[in-house]
């Protein structure tokens, strides 16, 4: 039975909007796999050491067949492709990081996967595509996307305007 997921891009070395069109390339490409849907880009600040280029981050909703230890794996497979390192500290400057923001209705609080995201109540470079794709979502065990975003308090980032056409309307 395909689950409905939600991937977390983002992006802050090495032409990150590039890495970040890249990597949905290469969502497309996984095994039983078909991506729904993809949000706009935003430039945000980062959260963490402030010594670091802004990011641009995305959301991503996927139909996927893989498990959700599987979809992991390969999610650090497309990290490793695009030149991940995992050398510069927490919440360090990275070329791409993908999280599993949600799994379907799954909720999980193991070390290697924490589902919902454990950041995901708070990031406004996450809330926001999220509501791009579905202002509606229910969020497990949080709410609604769109209370989630009045809780944050957090305002809107920047959108990146002109790249968004070669990716949106958001179903592709
Ligand atoms: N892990 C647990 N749950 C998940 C999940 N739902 N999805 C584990 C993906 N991975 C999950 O991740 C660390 C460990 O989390 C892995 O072993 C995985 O099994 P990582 O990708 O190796 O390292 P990380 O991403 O540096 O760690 P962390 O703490 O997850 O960082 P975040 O939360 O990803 O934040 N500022 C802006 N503006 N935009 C950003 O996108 N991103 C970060 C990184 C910092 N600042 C940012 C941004
Ligand atoms: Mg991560």
């Amino acid at each position: 039975m395909p689950a409905t997921v939600f991937i977390g891009l983002g992006s802050n070395l090495q032409d990150p909007v590039q890495q970040v069109l890249s990597a949905v390339e290469a969502l497309k490409t996984l095994d039983h796999t078909h991506v729904d849907a993809i949000s706009r880009l935003y430039e945000t600040s980062p959260m963490g050491p402030q010594d670091q280029p802004n990011y641009i981050n995305a959301v991503a909703k996927i139909n996927t067949k893989l498990q959700p230890y599987d979809l992991l794996e390969k999610l650090h497979g497309i990290e490793a492709a695009h030149d991940r390192t995992r050398d510069t500290g927490r919440w360090g400057a990275r070329t791409l990081d993908l999280d599993i923001l949600l799994y379907a209705d799954l909720v999980l609080t193991e070390p290697k996967l924490t589902l919902p995201h454990s950041g995901l109540h708070e990031r406004a470079f996450v809330l926001y595509p999220l509501a791009d794709i579905d202002d509606s979502l229910i969020i497990p065990t949080l709410g609604t996307v769109q209370q989630l975003i009045q809780q944050s308090g957090e305002p809107e980032p920047s959108i990146i305007e002109g790249k968004n056409l070669e990716i949106h309307p958001s179903v592709c």
